[in-house]
């Protein structure tokens, strides 16, 4: 059959060169670039499968390895409506990555069997990827993959994962936006520009805003952005590539989150704030360096908090806050502090998910208006079709000040991503807020005083030898580590820590939090030890 033709063309121009195992894990397969090639030729055939088993609807293959370093890549696949591949797909991705190429054939045909495809239907399949050198190759195969189970491959170069997640959505849902990279902008950006025509710069809010964009794809499309602002916002442009400067390399949200360093490659100025975007411009984490040259970090914790206590004013003064219920999600690495804010001040319902995007979105759907963010950078905000209703008729029928403020939330939710964490839609959201209560920096800062935490990394014969329950926050294995750490957590102020088998590297992650920083580095590091 012609089919078979296929495979062998496999078996040539995408053989499988590695007997490693390789698993599709928090966000998808990720690992030394060199060894993907077939892995991304095969997500090719699987998301024309998945697109008939979707009727048709365009399903999004985006090569990346976020905030790794240049010699990682990466392949995920993207839903119809812009979420995480479905997670009972994630074994069967990890099947097909792994077969042999003489195996590849039957094992297609099984899988094809197992979801019951029509393969006689049309197949649609949106590919993007980030700045690494590899990608383009990567690319390449993925829509090579794409052909060869005659689907429609539509390459879309270089753009941020939330782009692509975006684009996808918009394909199979025309009422969210154009299926491009200008209609993301002539959405996203055009919603800023509508708010800030609303607002007036005021207080102690400057319209200056440093960026770190990681010399990745998400600076770089900042400086496309950065010329149809006219002064609504100065953006001035760091680690945007050039200059020698490295991917992810000292650099980025993840670094900066993780080290609680400021990154390289920045002019740095007192109480400037400095938005740090990862790789893929899916991450975003604010901070400013002090008059004591001491880093102060605003995380995605903070960044839920500001959204999450805007959004619930404006729904007051849309006196829809009676019928619409708003509600946070955070993972075991939100900063205890924040949590108690939320809860106490915010008055907030806030939950808690196992760590990785599909966990939080999923949560967040839960609520009228869920909003979620990973305390590394990574959330969005969701809206139910309910609150958009509602919203919208307040926008038309209401008092003047009830009709304005629920104008301004629809142009918040125009600007809002809502298919995926997105470093570029959160960077207008957080500067619209901070345009419209006339806050810097310090101000934003104030609202509450983070615990001071430690995130190690700890190399083990198994990580998988840990399992963890209650959204990872306890270990249920190996016997015992539960045990030590609650001792080790009692001899400390506000002591908090927990592990969990990493689902991107091959390692254990360990989190402390306490009073001080030398508890908290004290605390990680026995935790550590524990888990030796
Ligand atoms: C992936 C996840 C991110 C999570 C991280 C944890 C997505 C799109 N990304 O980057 O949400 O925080 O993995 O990595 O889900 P870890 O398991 O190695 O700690
Ligand atoms: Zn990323």
């Amino acid at each position: 059959s012609s089919l078979r033709v296929v495979y062998a063309f496999a078996r040539e121009m995408h053989p499988k060169t590695s007997d490693v195992f390789i698993e599709y894990g928090t966000a998808g397969f990720r690992t030394k670039a060199n060894l993907l090639e077939h892995v991304v030729y095969r997500m090719g055939l699987l998301a024309v499968i998945r697109s008939r088993v979707k009727n048709g609807r365009t399903i999004g293959i985006m090569i990346t390895a976020s905030h790794n370093l240049e010699p990682d890549n990466g392949v995920k696949l993207v839903d119809p409506d812009g979420e995480m591949l479905e997670q009972s797909w994630e074994e069967i991705a990890t099947r097909l990555a792994n077969v042999s190429d003489n195996d590849l054939e039957s094992t297609t045909e099984q899988v094809i069997k197992q979801v019951n495809a029509d393969m006689s239907l049309k197949a649609s399949v949106f590919i993007g990827m980030d700045t690494r050198y590899t990608s383009p190759r990567l690319a390449a195969a993925a829509a090579n993959g794409v052909i060869a189970l005659k689907g429609t491959p539509k390459e879309f170069g270089i753009v941020t994962t939330p782009m692509l997640h975006f684009c996808v959505k918009c394909r199979n849902d025309n009422t969210y936006g154009t299926p491009t990279e200008e209609g993301y902008y002539e959405k996203i950006v055009g919603a800023f520009k509508k708010i800030r025509q609303k607002l007036t710069v005021c207080g102690d809010y400057n319209t200056t805003l440093y960026i770190d964009g990681a010399n990745g794809v998400g600076g770089k499309k900042l400086n496309i952005i950065k010329k149809t602002l006219d002064g609504e916002l100065d953006l001035q442009l760091f680690n945007i590539g050039g200059n020698g400067g490295k991917l992810n390399l000292n650099c980025g949200a993840d670094f900066v989150k993780v080290s609680q360093k400021a990154p390289v490659g920045i002019e740095h100025v007192p109480f400037q704030r400095v938005a740090s975007l990862d790789g893929d411009g899916d991450r975003l984490v604010y901070y400013y360096i002090d008059d004591k040259n001491n880093m102060n970090l605003l995380d995605g914790d903070r960044i839920a908090t500001l959204l999450a206590s805007y959004i619930a004013e404006l729904l007051r003064a849309c006196e829809a806050s009676e019928d619409l219920q708003i509600g946070l999600v955070q993972t075991a690495y939100a900063n205890g502090a924040s949590t108690k804010y939320i809860a106490e001040d915010l008055k907030v319902p806030v939950s808690c998910v196992k760590t990785g995007v599909k966990h939080l979105h999923h949560a967040a759907l839960s609520y009228d208006i869920g909003v979620y963010f990973e305390a590394n950078g990574h959330g969005t905000v969701v809206y139910s079709d309910k609150a958009k209703k509602i919203i919208a008729r307040v926008a038309q029928e209401g008092e003047p000040e009830q009709r304005k403020a629920a104008q301004l939330l629809q142009n918040f939710i125009d600007m809002t991503n809502e298919t995926v964490g997105d470093a570029i839609s959160d960077l207008f959201l957080v500067e619209t807020v901070l345009c419209a209560r006339g806050h810097g920096i310090k101000q934003w800062m104030s609202s509450y005083t983070d615990l001071p935490c430690r995130q190690l990394k700890v190399t083990v014969q198994d990580r998988n030898a840990i399992s963890t329950t209650d959204a990872e926050r306890q270990c249920t294995a190996p016997e015992g580590l539960q045990t030590r750490i609650d001792e080790l957590v009692r001899s400390y102020i506000n002591g908090r820590a927990f592990v969990r088998p990493s689902g991107t590297e091959d390692v254990v992650r360990v989190y402390a939090e306490a009073d001080t920083q030398l508890s908290a580095d004290k605390l990680a590091a026995e935790v550590a030890q524990a888990v030796y």
